[in-house]
């Protein structure tokens, strides 16, 4: 690595911008092949000012919708990156990186996108990386690699070590810890905000001045930089509630006049998130509710045994958000016989929800390849893509994880054609949640099956002092010869990156979660699983954050039925000691 210095003054200066100019630029560089025939110029113009526009660069590899919604919430346009030269005139870039580092460079570097944002850079023009958005500006990358990033700034990007005992993917909200000048944070000390990343840059003596905030997550990371108008994030400001929606403000609109709004809070690490749960099917008139079962089963116990109607998912939705639900989660529960991409109005709820809601959302329902009636087929890679067009930050696999989690036990091959080994392809394993729906199997001795087995807290209906969990596909319809505790394990290998963890016995019980079967599953992988089924009170999610690994808990019906607000679940959590986002 050599490091070059450059004059900043032989570049355009920019009116307003911050700290570097009139400064020489220190960057180190790694040996990027720049195309000789590409002179790049950057276009002089005014920073801000009354341009309601934002530059995106969006290169095709992933989910920005998003980021898309946020810009256009906070009242702003957006113009898409086309060519490099679009970079360059640009007032100020959003660059989200999503997907995967080398096939991002690998495009970058083809379509001189990587040339023209180093000179962007390098000019101090306003700019905001977001995740791979920041990896980019490192020497290199080792995921899938190493591989050569722009080398502005120095240092390595590497993965997180699961050995520490710290899950890997990092997801959820974590505190920061921010320098005096980093002007877009500056509000929000002592709050949490969104991550999901399994890699990260690690602070040292060379790169110690490009620092903003740090993080700690088994080490302390890199959570943002700044230097002058260049600014990057580790973090999901557009998933990061009013905190997150406050720092893209201060970067998009650093001269607004808008309220400015103190953010108080007591972040000190990883929090346990509480999310809401919507089931969501068409019922017997037609219309799409949010419904919920006992045990699964979602029908009124009447005469018209017509499904449950818990109100609409939209609105649902929104106020959950609003009520400071860390995730939502929708589940298409009849998407395992119904074809998602005719379900029209299930992706106009999921566009609809996130405009306005600013957490991450994750949906799931009938993902698996299909062909239609006409004979079309369809990739369960193209039903999650619209998915994720649609503003679902995570997709989650049933029916279809079961299936290949049992192929790959059968063989042992990892064939890369389930749907959860090409979607974690392409969107990366963060992006993609399997939900398990396991039926309790007593058992008088742990030998009776080949399957893992726990000794129960709770004896079984004649003594039974042992119990399997058997998976079940198409919404605890069908038993299959699999137990939760091999499926966990199989699909975590096969690209999972979170487990949603159900119980049909507790669905809908309101008596607890299942400590046993959670704290098996939490212990078995090193992946972050949701604790779902059976919360009927607060006092349940203290119970399972302090008996069970679990990184989630996740409610349905006492929210619905409006029994225990989110919010005293958090403030009875607090109290307990245990840390959540407030
Ligand atoms: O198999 O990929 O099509 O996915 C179908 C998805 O729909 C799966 O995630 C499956 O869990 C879900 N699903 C299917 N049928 C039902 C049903 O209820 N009849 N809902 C169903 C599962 C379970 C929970 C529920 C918690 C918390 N819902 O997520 O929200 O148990 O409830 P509680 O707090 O009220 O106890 P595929």
């Amino acid at each position: 690595m050599d490091t070059t210095t450059l004059n900043s003054s032989s570049f355009t200066t920019v009116p307003g911008s911050l700290g570097l100019r009139n400064q020489p630029l220190k960057l180190h560089r790694t040996a990027i092949h720049f195309k000789s025939s590409t002179n790049f110029s950057v276009r002089a113009s005014a920073v801000g000012g009354s341009d309601s526009t934002v530059t995106l660069l969006d290169y095709g590899a992933g989910n920005v919708q998003s980021i898309r919604n946020a810009i256009r919430y906070l009242g702003l346009d957006i113009k898409d990156v086309q060519t490099p030269e679009d970079i360059l005139n640009a007032k100020r870039l959003i660059f989200p990186g999503v997907g995967a580092f080398a096939s991002m460079m690998d495009v970058l570097n083809k379509n001189g996108m990587a040339e023209a944002l180093r000179a962007y850079i390098e000019n101090d023009r306003p700019f905001l990386g977001i995740c791979l958005g920041l990896h980019l500006l490192f020497e290199s990358s080792e995921e899938n690699g190493p591989v050569k990033g722009l080398g502005l700034i120095p240092g390595v990007v590497g993965r997180f070590d699961s050995s520490n005992g710290c899950r890997v993917p990092h997801i959820g909200w974590n505190a920061l810890q921010v320098k005096n000048d980093s002007v877009i944070l500056d509000e929000i000390a002592n709050r949490h905000v969104y991550f999901v990343h399994s890699y990260r840059a690690v602070p040292s003596e060379e790169n110690e001045e490009w620092i903003s905030s740090t993080c700690n997550y088994g080490i302390d990371f890199i959570s943002s930089i700044r230097r002058g108008n260049v600014h990057a994030v580790q973090f999901h400001p557009e998933k990061s509630g009013d905190v997150g929606l406050s720092i893209l403000r201060k970067f998009l609109l650093p001269n607004s006049s808008v309220t400015k709004k103190s953010f108080e809070g007591k972040a000190t690490k990883l929090a346990k998130r509480v999310i809401a749960c919507l089931d969501v099917r068409t019922n017997d008139n037609g219309d799409l509710v949010v419904t919920k079962g006992d045990q699964y089963d979602v029908r009124e116990q009447t005469k018209e045994n017509e499904v449950r109607n818990l109100g609409k998912p939209v609105e649902l939705a929104g106020q959950y958000y609003l009520d400071g639900a860390d995730e939502v989660s929708f589940l298409n529960i009849t998407g395992f016989r119904d074809f998602p991409l005719g379900d029209l109005p299930m992706l106009q709820i999921l566009r609809y929800t996130s405009e306005n809601v600013f957490v991450p959302l994750t949906v799931g329902g009938g993902i698996r390849d299909f062909t239609d009636a006409n004979g079309r087929y369809y990739s369960s890679l193209e039903v999650a893509s619209e998915y994720f067009r649609s503003g679902a930050d995570k997709i989650s696999i049933g029916s279809d994880a079961v299936y290949a989690a049992e192929e790959y036990l059968k063989t042992g091959v990892k064939t890369g054609k389930s749907s959860l080994e090409q979607i974690s392809r392409v969107y990366g394993n963060q992006a993609v949640v399997v939900s398990i729906d396991p039926r309790r199997q007593y058992l008088t001795s742990p030998y009776e099956v080949g399957f893992k087995s726990v000794k129960v807290t709770n004896l079984g209906p004649n003594g039974e002092e042992y119990a399997w969990y058997q998976c079940t596909v198409n919404g605890g319809r069908e038993g299959r010869p699999i137990g939760a505790y091999e499926l966990a394990k199989a699909v975590e290998e096969l690209g999972a990156g979170e487990i949603l963890l159900n119980c049909i016995d507790c669905d809908g019980q309101g008596k607890g979660f299942d400590i046993d079967l959670i704290k098996l599953i939490s212990d078995a992988v090193s992946i972050p699983v949701i604790a779902s089924s059976g919360a009927g009170k607060a006092e349940h999610f203290s119970e399972v954050f302090s008996q069970t690994n679990a990184s989630a808990a996740l409610a349905a019906g006492i929210f619905h039925r409006k029994e225990v607000p989110i919010q005293s679940v958090k403030d009875h959590l607090l109290k307990k000691g245990i840390e959540v986002r407030m």
